[in-house]
């Protein structure tokens, strides 16, 4: 093999992961460094300090690309030392490449490496639970189930949604009114009289109120002060705060990846989960009042019926990933029956619907946020 020695160039990049959180620090990266050994063997040492302040180990991954970072183009299968899981914090960590071996073809390139670490560790917003995305069985065959059928495999990926319905409280903090029909309830009683549009703006209003980047826009417009009408769209994309589509709904109130298969969200018994017209005194009731489900989230059956994204269509018995409904409809999807409703529209597979427009003392709602 020839020597290109000469040619040799190693740039150095710095990777900071810093970012502060409530709950949790992660990992930040410093002082990568790479030396080509000059002994001929073509080996090169990487080195870099790593720090975690929370004092968690960490998974360090190293990228290599031979095009200034354009594409990681070089594998980095020959290494060892300071490198993969239960890493630690410190200075000088150590990493032996087999350049040579691996990558003789590119030795006379520009090389530069990136050094990542992850301490694993998912902070949770506020209120909020982590739904572990996965695949499951949409859908019902049981005739009580009215437009469940066909069952479907439905794959989503991980989001967040509140372990609470929205709360009167929440509703006139961002909102400044509260339109609900029950106030006696309180501030811990779930918001309702609110139409899907006004949801639809709530959640908008309170991303732009806590920085996060608004999901829904009207014309191009994502500020609710200055809607007219028009159509609704959704940046699938944006992580700020949005409704639930029917899928992530009836996925949650399974219980994710911990779900026991019940029947109501939580349990096979009405009573322990759900405010429902056999013991709400007809009228809702303040949330979380009611056994949680698997997930943690509570009132999924029962209290508020909930609004989802999705225009209300039939079902296919086609697999899908993350789907967001029908392309377009005469009513947006309400889940997980009410405080007026029997047991059975409190079961996790029932779908109802309403015109979006609409306000009634039954239907209120949840929000969602991506990762
Ligand atoms: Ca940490
Ligand atoms: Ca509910």
């Amino acid at each position: 093999m020839k020597s290109l020695t000469k040619y040799f160039v190693w740039m150095l990049l710095l990777l900071v992961t810093g970012v502060l959180t409530a709950q949790n620090h992660k990992p930040a990266v410093t002082n990568v460094d790479l030396k080509e050994r000059t002994d001929g063997s073509m080996l090169v040492d990487v080195y870099y300090d790593v720090n975690d302040s929370d004092g968690n180990a960490m998974t360090v991954t190293m990228l290599a690309s031979s095009d200034s970072g354009s594409t990681w183009n070089l594998t980095c299968n020959n290494i060892t030392g300071a490198i993969g899981s239960g890493i630690t914090s410190g200075t000088g960590k150590h990493i032996v490449w087999d350049f040579g071996v691996e990558h003789p073809n590119f030795y006379s390139n520009k090389v530069i490496v990136e050094i990542s670490a992850d301490d694993g560790i998912t902070s949770v917003p506020a209120g909020m639970v982590l739904v572990t995305g996965g695949t499951f069985t949409m859908g019902s065959t049981n005739t009580l189930d009215y437009g469940a059928s066909p069952t479907h495999s439905v794959t989503l990926s991980s989001y967040y949604m509140s372990k609470t319905e929205v709360t009167q409280g929440q509703w006139k903090a961002v909102m400044g009114i509260n339109p609900s029909y029950f106030p006696g309830v309180g501030d811990n009683g779930p918001v309702e009289q609110v139409s899907w549009y006004a949801c639809i703006s709530y959640c908008n209003k309170l991303s732009i109120k806590e920085g996060k980047t608004p999901v829904y826009s009207i014309g191009g417009n994502t500020s609710p002060s200055s809607w007219t009408s028009g159509t609704i769209v959704f940046d699938t994309t944006a992580k700020g705060y949005r409704l639930p589509t029917e899928a992530e709904w009836e996925y949650a109130a399974r219980g994710g990846t911990q779900s026991h298969s019940y029947t109501y969200s939580g349990s096979n018994n009405v009573d322990s989960v759900a405010w429902y017209y056999s013991n709400s005194g007809s009228t809702t009731h303040q949330v979380s009042t009611r056994t949680a489900n698997e997930l943690g989230i509570s009132d999924m059956s029962g209290n508020v019926w909930e609004w989802c994204w999705d225009w209300y269509g039939a079902y296919s018995s086609t697999a899908q990933t993350n789907p967001t409904g029908a392309s377009s409809g005469s009513g947006r999807l309400l889940r997980g029956g009410s405080w007026s409703n029997d047991n059975y529209d409190c079961r996790v597979s029932i779908r109802g619907y309403y015109d979006p427009g609409s306000n009634i003392i039954i239907i209120g709602f949840r929000v969602v946020e991506d990762l």
